[in-house]
């Protein structure tokens, strides 16, 4: 493993660089997996590497739509199992949402040793692996159309992270509610979910932990509130709008 000395500039961006390296390395991601890291770093040099206002605002209509949901499920791709393993399970134990592995580039040894890594930071039972209980989700051709019966198709709500277009649409189609974490405002996952958070998942998923937390003794009213008072559409352009400030910030820096 690479050393990355605290003191380097860059040391955040390279250590989480390194988490994607390592997970490779030990199966859990696909190549492809390290090209999709490679163009949230881009975004996430846009943003200024911080979690912005917009991000904190889906951050908490988030929070209070995992807390509405009935069968929350969180679903966890190799990029996922790699760069926080343990925060996904913390979160799913907060809120009671249920865990399961889908993946684009499908490969079932990497399925498991995703469902080992998430197992050795702690989670119980993991849904996508049991043949027994493997359904198709309409509206998409990809591997990921499998899920798992009691899980992404029984859902009312999927957190689907660092997600590739076509499914969020077909969750969308089947009446489910999606919320996403993409550095990339402009993706077609980004614009078709529900709630997007513009943020890298390492830095959010910490704050959505806390919001989850924060907000389960509100009253199921208020929590529809927030979630009704949350414009997926309007939350991006005003991220847009981030972006270019933080642009021009650097600009004058510069
Ligand atoms: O493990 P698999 O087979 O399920 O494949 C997973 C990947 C991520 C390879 C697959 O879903 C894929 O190809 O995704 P895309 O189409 O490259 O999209 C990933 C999105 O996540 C892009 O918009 C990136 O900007 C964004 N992204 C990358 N790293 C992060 C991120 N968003 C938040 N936090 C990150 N750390």
């Amino acid at each position: 493993m690479t050393v990355i000395p605290k003191s380097h500039p860059r040391a955040k961006s390279l250590l989480i660089r390194e988490k994607l390296v390592n997970g490779f390395d030990k199966g859990l991601v696909a190549k492809e997996g390290l090209l999709a890291q490679g163009r949230g770093e881009a975004f996430d040099y846009l943003l200024g590497e911080k979690t912005g206002k917009t991000a904190k605002k889906a951050i908490k209509a988030a929070a209070a739509q995992i807390i509405l949901a009935n069968t929350p499920v969180i679903s966890v791709n190799g990029n996922i199992a790699a760069l926080c393993p343990r925060k996904i399970v913390k979160l799913a134990k907060t809120t009671g949402a249920k865990i399961e592995v889908n993946l684009f580039y499908h490969n079932e040894k990497r399925k498991q040793n995703i469902v080992n890594a998430l197992k050795k930071n702690g989670a119980r039972e993991i849904l996508g692996i049991d043949q027994k209980f493997k359904a198709k989700l309409q509206g998409i051709d990809s591997a990921r159309r499998i899920v798992d019966k009691n899980g992404i198709l029984a859902a009312d709500v999927v957190v689907v992270p660092l997600e590739d277009g076509d499914r969020t649409l077909a969750l969308r189609k089947s009446g489910k509610t999606v919320i996403t974490f993409d550095l990339n405002p402009l993706s077609r996952t980004s614009q078709t979910a529900n709630i997007t958070i513009v943020d890298n998942v390492t830095r959010a998923i910490d704050i959505l932990i806390k919001e989850c937390k924060k907000l389960s003794v509100k009253k199921p009213s208020s929590l529809q509130k927030m979630v009704d008072d949350f414009d997926n559409k309007k939350n991006l352009s005003e991220n847009i709008i981030e972006i270019k400030n933080n642009l021009s910030r650097r600009l004058k820096i510069a």
